[in-house]
């Protein structure tokens, strides 16, 4: 059984850093679940492109208010608390913090906890998945 908490994953190098969010790394790949789930904090007024080519991901909204522009269509999707969207297309997209957002996320193939978005917004494929 794995169990941690989150003051304890800020508080480490499961917690990552960038320009407009934050996210603590609760389970990774090396925890063996075939997901990861992460705890991301999205800072207000964040405007933040992102193509997961290599990933599925899906995020529940536990705190704050945003948005997320759909790509492809141009449609924009209210986030709020109780809110889940799922990229289950890899969809292209932009999300917004109006406010400060705190979100689970699940990653399918899990993350390394190494990644960081490329140009494309994109998390490099886990070549040794
Ligand atoms: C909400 C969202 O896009 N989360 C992405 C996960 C986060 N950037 C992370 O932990 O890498």
């Amino acid at each position: 059984m794995i169990v941690r908490t989150l003051a304890d994953a800020r508080a480490s190098d499961r917690n990552v850093a960038a320009p407009g969010w934050e996210s603590a790394r609760l389970l990774l790949k090396d925890d063996g679940m075939g997901f990861s789930f992460h705890i991301t904090t999205i800072h207000a007024g964040a405007e933040l492109p992102m193509h997961y080519k290599n990933h599925q991901e899906s995020v529940y909204c536990i705190s704050g208010e945003g948005s997320i522009e759909d790509l492809a269509t141009g449609q924009v999707h209210d986030i709020r608390p109780g809110t889940m969207y799922a990229l289950n297309l890899n969809d292209r997209h932009i999300l917004r913090g109006h406010t400060e957002m705190v979100m689970a996320c699940v990653f399918n193939p899990p993350v390394t906890g190494r990644e960081v978005h490329d140009e494309t917004g994109a998390y490099p494929a886990d070549r040794a998945a």
